[in-house]
């Protein structure tokens, strides 16, 4: 009797033991990276689409994201990246609001060891080592599109002078300065070409209407085109164009940046001539970036995504949604 109870004991023991070694080790739910992030604001269908994209972007790569939105404050963004520093995240990323102003805090994460990835716009900085990458658009080519996109159009109008009015984003930012620069550079050189005004819309819709109704009463039917930095601002300045008793892409040629549906579609309905992709699908390269980057792996120092022309020379119809 004692024999087999002790056979008993050490079967049901085996089984125990059997069970616990032969268990699927647990799959790991803990997120494969912390990741800190500073968004501007939400002042425009593409910044919206772009906070949408980057949390989608987490989510599908397992990881944990902390993302603030700093309401187009840069003292919000500081703010941020500070309580990021002292939450310990594995790498930091942020859309700064302007270039300058960033030494301080990215010299506090350089000595806590947490990378750093811009995304979307750059700083401008003396020192070295305080960012890792950079993932945005090409600024300047984008401007310079435009530019191209309208020598084509005063050729094809057979236009003798074509005078400019220029609604800027927000001084001092990157994509503000440097689609500038690239529009200025595309035309220069082009005797018909006169830029009679630029004025700053800080990417806003208000701004942009705002704008456009102080340039139709300073020049009004002088203004042979708008040549505006994002899409918010041309939707903005649209129905003032009207208002006034003008008919925006014919009567102005309308040169748009962005590419969200919004304009899209009216680029379809013919009041905007030109619209400029600058795609917000930014989210899968930085998650890829920061995983580079928990592991030591190299990365590229600036990553520009490709980006095309939206213009009345095609079958706009063709288009296909934009998705944001
Ligand atoms: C461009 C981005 C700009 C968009 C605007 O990458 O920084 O900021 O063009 C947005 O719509 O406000």
């Amino acid at each position: 009797m004692r024999k087999r109870l002790s056979l008993l004991v050490c079967l049901l023991l085996s089984i125990v033991l059997c069970a616990g070694c032969s268990k699927e080790p647990e799959q790991s739910t803990e997120p494969s990276l912390l990741l800190g992030f500073s968004q501007i604001g939400s002042e425009s269908a593409w910044r919206i689409g772009n906070t949408r994209d980057i949390e989608e972007s987490a989510d599908k790569n397992g990881i944990s994201l902390m993302l603030e939105n700093a309401n187009q404050k840069q003292e919000n963004q500081i703010a941020a990246i500070r309580r990021f520093i002292a939450y310990k995240v594995d790498v930091i990323a942020f859309s700064p609001i302007v270039e300058d102003g960033w030494d301080n805090v990215l010299e506090e994460a350089k000595t806590a060891g947490i990378p750093v990835v811009l995304v979307d716009r750059d700083i401008s900085t003396e020192k070295e080592g305080l960012t890792a990458c950079l993932i945005g658009a090409d600024f300047y080519k984008e401007g310079y599109m435009a530019g191209e996109y309208l020598v084509r159009k005063a050729d094809s109008l057979n236009l003798e002078h074509v005078n400019i009015v220029e609604i800027t984003g927000t001084t001092n930012s990157t994509p503000m300065r440097q689609r500038q620069a690239g529009f200025m550079d595309a035309i220069a050189g082009d005797e018909r070409m006169n830029v009679m005004e630029s004025i700053d819309g800080d990417f806003l819709k208000s701004r942009g209407a705002e704008n456009m109704r102080y340039l139709l009463e300073t020049y009004g039917g002088e203004i042979d085109a708008v040549y505006s930095h994002n899409d918010e601002m041309t939707l903005g300045a649209l129905p003032e164009i009207e208002k006034a008793g003008f008919i925006p892409g014919k009567d102005m040629i309308i040169i748009s940046i962005d590419g969200g549906q919004e304009a899209i579609d009216v680029l379809k309905s013919g009041k905007i001539n030109c619209v400029v992709e600058c795609t917000p699908k930014l989210g899968n390269v930085l998650m890829e970036t920061a995983l580079k980057l928990k592991s030591g792996e190299a990365v590229e120092g600036v990553i520009h995504p490709e980006e095309q022309v939206f213009s009345d020379e095609m079958d706009t119809s063709k288009i296909a949604p934009r998705g944001y």
